[in-house]
């Protein structure tokens, strides 16, 4: 097992769109089990393939608070999407910030799990805003794409501002 290098924004790369994965084989599962150790590491709710620099349409999540319900979402498509929530979200591409998202609150989704088997899955609440966030990543997009242009450059220059003084060791 290996722990990912995650990308931050302003990050171009994270503006990739993800090409669909054309075969689950072992090398892509030792991927999504090196996404699983960065994910719970870091610590997060779900990690996209595109954040570790792996432009492919895969996304793994874990919502629960046991961390024991892991999710593997490979080439997801969403079916249905119902009704509106409203919820703070953060990304570990953007540390440290937190902002209100409207999301869909009822997802169906379909997708190929790590056996590379087809499945349909209903998704609400936490694990609902998780999915649509992560499939967001896989078109280059992310949460502050939602908020005004005015504070995604406030964010977007502390960020900046914050990793050079990292790398000048600033405090
Ligand atoms: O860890 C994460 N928490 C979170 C909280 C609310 C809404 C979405 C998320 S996803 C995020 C991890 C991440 O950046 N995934 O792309
Ligand atoms: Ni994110």
């Amino acid at each position: 097992m290996a722990k990912l290098k995650i990308l931050e924004f302003p990050d171009p790369r994270l503006r990739t769109r993800a090409a669909p994965v054309e075969t689950v084989d072992d090398a892509l599962r030792t991927l999504i089990d090196d996404m699983f150790e960065t994910m719970y590491e870091a610590p997060g709710i779900g990690l996209a393939a595109t954040q570790v620099d792996v432009h492919r349409r895969l996304l793994v999540a874990d919502v629960s608070s046991e961390k024991n319900e892991p999710y593997v979402l490979i080439n997801p498509e969403i079916l249905e999407k119902d009704g509106v929530a409203v919820s703070e979200e953060g990304c570990l591409s953007v540390p440290g910030y937190y902002e209100e998202v409207e999301r869909a609150e009822h997802i169906r989704v379909r997708f190929l799990d790590r056996d590379g088997n087809e499945v349909e899955m209903e998704a609400e609440g936490l694990l609902a805003v998780c999915i649509q966030h992560e499939m967001d990543h896989l078109e280059g997009k992310l949460f502050v794409d939602y908020l005004s242009e005015a504070k995604r450059g406030r964010i977007r220059k502390r960020l900046l501002r914050d990793r050079r003084h990292q790398a000048a060791d600033v405090a």
